[in-house]
């Protein structure tokens, strides 16, 4: 049985998305980081670092297995149940790796900066919401014009390159509106109509 520990932010669905791809039985735990849940010692029991998205599998290589970082769960489950997210043929995986890399590595850390001083920050820092939002505003034209020539990041189908973009993409659509970027709009649609998808952003 697979148990995820999870909340409503974009590495939480990142992960819930995979989960639900898999079609395997899981148990959803929130984690209310609003009530600071995550700090608990029975929560860093599970991730030192006290950060959701975490996997437990009781049926993982040699038992019970934790697997904190959504990037680290939804590579975990692809190879788990030999997905097709991983793609078999080698130009292809190569692809899939690098949009992977920089939706986790690039995308997602800018855009949380972005979060952070734009809505979160207690002090106006202006200097670095204009760093971050010209920052942003490149990664967007960046993935807008990869998009422009075929409709997944790495080869004619989904991958989880596509899932290392697509929970940010969504979390931030207020501060950048896919609307405004037509190939990454496509593409949103696109990922938004699956199943998986549609399973994972359900009111819990
Ligand atoms: N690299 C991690 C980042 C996880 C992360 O930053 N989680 C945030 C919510 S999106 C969190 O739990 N923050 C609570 C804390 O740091 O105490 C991943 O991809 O899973």
């Amino acid at each position: 049985m697979l148990d995820l520990y999870f909340w409503g932010t974009n590495n939480g669905y990142r992960a819930r998305t995979m989960v639900e791809e898999t079609g395997l039985p899981y148990n959803l735990h929130p984690v209310s980081l609003a009530k600071l849940e995550q700090l608990s010692d029975d929560f860093r029991k599970l991730h030192i670092g006290h950060k959701i998205p975490v996997l437990v599998d009781s049926d993982g290589p040699g038992g019970r297995t934790v697997i904190p970082e959504s990037p680290a769960i939804l590579r975990y489950l692809a190879r788990k149940t030999n997905s097709p997210l991983i793609p078999k043929d080698e130009r292809t995986l190569v692809e899939m790796e690098t949009w992977f890399s920089y939706g986790i590595a690039t995308f997602c850390p800018i855009l949380a900066q972005h979060g952070y001083f734009t809505f979160r920050s207690s002090e106006d820092v202006p200097g670095a919401k204009k760093y971050y939002d010209t920052y942003a505003r490149d990664l967007y034209t960046v993935i807008n014009q990869h998009l422009g020539t075929r409709d997944y990041f790495a080869g004619n189908e989904i991958s989880l390159a596509d899932y290392g973009l697509y929970a940010d993409v969504r979390q931030y659509a207020k501060s950048y509106p896919p609307e405004n970027y037509p190939n990454v709009k496509k593409w949103y649609d696109r990922v938004s109509a699956r199943p998986a998808v549609q399973r994972a952003y359900a009111p819990i």
